[in-house]
């Protein structure tokens, strides 16, 4: 049987929702009195990242200001930012963490 065109239209636009659900960017924010080291240690917990990978990052958020830590579908980047914001009050630091649309 083959589709008349408005079906196929419609299948086409219903495939290209479901494959492609909204992205979140998760961002870190310089600051003066986060240590480098605690920065990497979020990067390394909460992003799978290896100590070569975080160190990186993490030297590219304090040279430029902001550095992206990875891009997630809205829950869990959401979950991430609100670990990683935790985690860095319980430990006293005012690192900042955000996540804007991709
Ligand atoms: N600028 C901080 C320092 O010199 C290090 C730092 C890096 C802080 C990245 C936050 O997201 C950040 N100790």
């Amino acid at each position: 049987m083959t589709k008349s065109g408005s079906e196929a239209v419609i299948l086409t636009q219903e495939k290209i929702k479901q494959k492609s659900p909204p992205m979140y960017k998760i961002l870190l924010l310089n600051d003066d009195f986060t240590p480098m080291e605690f920065v990497i240690e979020v990067l390394k917990i909460f992003f799978s990242m290896n100590q070569e990978q975080a160190t990186r990052i993490m030297l590219k958020v304090h040279t430029e200001g902001v550095g992206v830590c990875g891009i997630y579908p809205s829950d869990i980047a959401n979950t991430k930012v609100s670990q990683v914001v935790k985690f860095a009050r319980i430990n006293q630091h005012p690192l900042r963490c955000v996540m804007e649309e991709n």
